[in-house]
């Protein structure tokens, strides 16, 4: 048997070498000798993508079978990261493709690493989405992600004399090697015009939209592998083109260049993925892209279900509908268009089909962050949709009225118009009232969402809002971005843990091992110096992988608080000059984030880390015992080198501001420890790992109302304490700018006069915290314990897990094993 497999091995190896070669000569029309790493990445893809085939389209024929429900996820971003060497892993063919590359001449790690990453996403929304898919795949549950093919994704960040500059990201120039453009499943979306009343064959009186405009979606599909299941589902990216390639009428006449320009007015709806943290609702184009993808998806789900029964009566039945925040709420009236006035459905059933079908999550506390529309806009960009949110709203208001007699002020809340001032269309009342489940994304953001934020829904509706907490794939964040480790607990524990997180508990005992206590430390050194060669300190020695290493990694923003440990950083700084024999660990400090082009102080921190960095790193006196590093254009790629070489992850939000965090999740589950605020499911990791291996600290949510309540006053606390006072003093006396006193008077002002995310209120049981966690990392056997458990307790932040609890309380869908009735084409 053993030679059998030998001589299967080896044709594998045999057949894939003759793939790459194959694509090569007869794909991308280059030989050996000329081709360039791209071509060498593109071939080799081309041959992966071949070995997924066969599933791919049995998966879809699994989607037409009519006891087969399908989870559609609408979400405006998918933050995929490089798809390459995550299908090598849940193929189970990396080692072959390792082995025939390296036959080949090639090194398969530098082929992985040339992939432009499909960037389409912020963040955290984005990536859930991602980790979602792959968790659904894995769970062989039937799934569409529908979204917007952007041609500019997120945008990269570089460094300009400390300043983040904005590139745009050209991921599509190197070629796509993942997605299969669908051109003959195109659909056509409208937009303008106006609506009229006529009669139809029945002489019944209908409304139609006769629209100004129409622009075509075209699909692009990825294929979405499962983890060593048959499931390959699918992502399907929405591109904009125009109907036809140019007007002839407008030819006829002579502007060929009119004609034109409307072409690339329609291409300018998918062009682009807008940078959050911006007020967006005067953004006609964002609102735009949002309809123009829904209304694709919606029409393609329609006639996926017309392909298989007579009617859409059972819509619900065949699709559950998840709206991944509001961005793609405009569905709701959509699907109500195409139900009424499209296939003549009354009003009654087809909102009977519409709240059966959607779901939606909320995935912000933020105020500011709850999308809105002006009535005006969507007057003359979508007519027929505002008189269906109209009559969708007068219904509702009925319903509220009932319930809560003469009470007004409930109806101007529940309201889905808001009336306050300008008219604007409130996305998320409108969400919550077109669906039959709300959830948050933990537990404590439930809670606020029950308290605050959804309060008159929750009280409407008491079964109506529910919590699912978020999670992540372990696939990706472990097993394609740590292998050392990964292969340390296989040899362990086997490997049950990749597909059932909590199986990972079986590492507690081991905590004791001294023995594998030694090797989860050699690892963890590993990692941290792969860093230490990928990036060369500036200004001062070389990073120290013996060094702390204390990351933070996320969007900047001020309820993030990057400016708490620059305070931090700042304050070790002072203590190190005023006391060079202070006894405390070298620390390499750590960050990686872009902020919105146009969010000024996001960007002005930036500039403050990377100027703190250069005084901080080039200073001999402190620079073997504190340093900075600013990792640029921080994305999934980078993140796969980042979880696994932290020591310390830092979660230190304003309690009550983040809706959940999943970084915070990657980070334990690579053996970091995490000092954190009892905010989002930090405090449920806090749970699962045992307060005893977290470093807590702050205000909770009631201690930051009752501090906020009584009249907080930051500039008393900058009075009273002189360690932070020495800190801003030292940043507003231009230290670290040259002697400017007024670059960063910005970020010093907002502290001293509002604090809005309290950073001075916590920065005293933050500072005290980091002691303790610095005294901790000098007892490398502890640390090692508390980092082990934190990984051996985290199984419950599986997205496994998530998708598990999404299809048992809102989807109701079961796995649908794909079973491969068609054969693949010999090669
Ligand atoms: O749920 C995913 C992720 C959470 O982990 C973050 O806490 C939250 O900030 C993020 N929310 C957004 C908000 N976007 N909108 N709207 O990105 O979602």
């Amino acid at each position: 048997n053993y030679g059998n497999s030998q001589t299967n091995e080896r044709k594998t190896i045999k057949k894939l070498k003759r793939g790459f070669a194959y694509k090569l000569f007869y794909q991308l029309g280059v030989w050996t000798q000329n081709a360039s790493l791209n071509d060498y990445y593109l071939a080799v893809s081309y041959t992966v993508r071949d070995r997924m085939q066969q599933l791919f389209i049995n998966t879809i024929r699994a989607f037409q079978q009519k006891d087969s429900k399908i989870v559609s996820y609408l979400s405006a971003e998918f933050l995929m990261g490089p798809h390459l060497h995550n299908n090598l892993i849940n193929l189970g063919i990396y080692d072959q493709v390792a082995q025939a590359a390296a036959e080949s001449g090639l090194d398969l790690q530098q082929i992985i690493d040339h992939e432009e990453e499909p960037g389409l996403g912020n963040g955290g929304l984005g990536r859930l989405a991602a980790c979602y898919l792959d968790s659904l795949a894995s769970l062989e549950i039937p799934a569409i992600g529908y979204g917007i093919r952007y041609e500019f994704g997120m945008f990269d960040q570089a460094f300009d004399n400390g300043w983040q500059k904005e590139l745009s990201d050209r991921w599509l120039q190197p070629g796509n090697p993942w997605e299969f453009k669908k051109a003959d499943m195109a659909v056509e979306v409208g937009s303008g015009g106006y609506t009229e009343q006529y009669k139809d064959d029945h002489g019944k009186l209908r409304v139609r939209w006769v629209p100004g405009k129409l622009v075509k979606g075209i699909p692009y599909d990825t294929p979405i592998l499962g983890y060593r299941v048959n499931t390959v589902n699918m992502l399907r990216l929405w591109s904009a083109e125009a109907p036809k390639s140019f007007d002839f009428a407008e030819f006829n006449v002579g502007d060929y260049l009119g004609a034109v320009h409307e072409k690339m007015l329609a291409e300018t709806i998918s062009k682009v993925l807008y940078p959050n943290d911006e007020q967006s609702h005067g953004k006609a184009l964002r609102l735009y892209q949002q309809y123009f993808f829904v209304s694709c998806s919606m029409q393609d789900m329609i006639r996926i279900h017309l392909f298989q029964f007579e009617n859409l009566d059972n819509f619900s039945d065949k699709f559950a509908v998840q709206l991944n925040d509001t961005h793609p709420a405009i569905a709701v009236p959509e699907f109500m268009r195409l139900l009424v006035d499209v296939h003549h459905y009354d009003w009654d059933s087809a909102w009977e089909i519409v709240t059966h079908t959607f779901a939606y999550t909320n995935h912000t506390l933020l105020p500011e962050a709850l999308e809105k529309w002006p009535v005006a806009m969507l007057a003359g960009l979508l007519p027929r949709h505002l008189e269906i949110i109209y009559e969708i709203n007068r219904r509702f208001l009925d319903l509220v009225r009932l319930e809560y007699p003469g009470d007004v002020d409930v109806v101007r809340r529940m309201s889905i118009i808001d009336e306050t001032g300008e008219r604007y269309v409130r996305m998320a009342n409108l969400a919550c009232v077109g669906g039959h489940a709300i959830n948050g994304v933990a537990q404590l953001h439930t809670k606020l969402l029950k308290e605050h934020t959804l309060v008159d829904f929750h009280r409407l509706w008491p079964d109506k809002l529910i919590n699912i907490t978020n999670g992540v794939t372990p696939r990706r964040w472990m097993v394609v971005s740590n292998p050392r480790l990964s292969q340390l607990i296989r040899s362990a524990i086997g490997e049950e843990w990749i597909t059932d997180l909590k199986k990972l508990q079986a590492l507690e005992p081991l905590a004791e091992d001294s023995a594998f206590c030694e090797k989860w430390q050699q690892i963890k050194f590993a990692n941290k110096q792969d860093i230490c060669t990928m990036f060369a300190c500036k200004q001062g020695p070389n990073y120290n992988p013996q060094a702390l290493f204390d990351v933070q990694v996320k969007r900047i923003h001020e309820y993030k608080r990057q400016h708490l440990n620059l305070l931090h950083i700042v304050t070790l700084y002072q203590r190190l000059k005023n006391n060079p024999e202070l006894d405390i660990p070298p620390r390499l400090f750590i960050f990686g984030g872009k902020a919105a082009p146009s969010y000024f102080m996001a960007k002005l921190i930036i500039k403050l880390i990377n100027s703190v960095a250069e005084v901080v790193n080039g200073d001999p006196a402190v620079n073997k015992r504190l340093q900075i590093l600013f990792i640029p254009n921080y994305n999934v790629q980078i993140g796969h080198i980042v979880y696994p070489m932290a020591d310390l992850s830092e979660q230190i939000s304003l309690a009550g501001k983040e809706a959940s965090g999943t970084g915070n999740m990657k980070f334990a589950m690579n053996g970091a420890l995490t000092v954190g605020t009892l905010d989002g499911a930090n405090v449920e990791i806090r749970e699962e790992v045992g307060a005893e291996n977290f470093f807590l600290f702050g205000m909770n949510v009631g201690e930051v109302e009752a501090r906020r309540a009584a009249g907080y006053n930051p500039q008393d606390i900058y009075n009273e304490n002189k360690e932070l006072h020495a800190a801003i003093n030292l940043i507003a006396t231009g230290h670290f700018s040259h002697g400017d006193r007024e670059l960063f008077r910005p970020v010093i002002d907002s502290l001293l006069k509002h604090d809005p995310f309290m950073v001075l209120a916590d920065y005293q049981a933050y500072v005290d915290c980091q002691q303790q966690v610095g005294e901790v990392f000098q007892d490398p056997q502890r640390w090692t314990r508390m980092a082990i458990l934190n990984a051996a307790r985290i199984g419950k932040f599986s997205s496994d897990r998530s998708i598990t609890e999404y299809c048992r309380k809102i989807w109701q869908v079961k796995p649908f094993p794909v079973a491969l009735t068609l054969q693949r084409v010999p090669d």
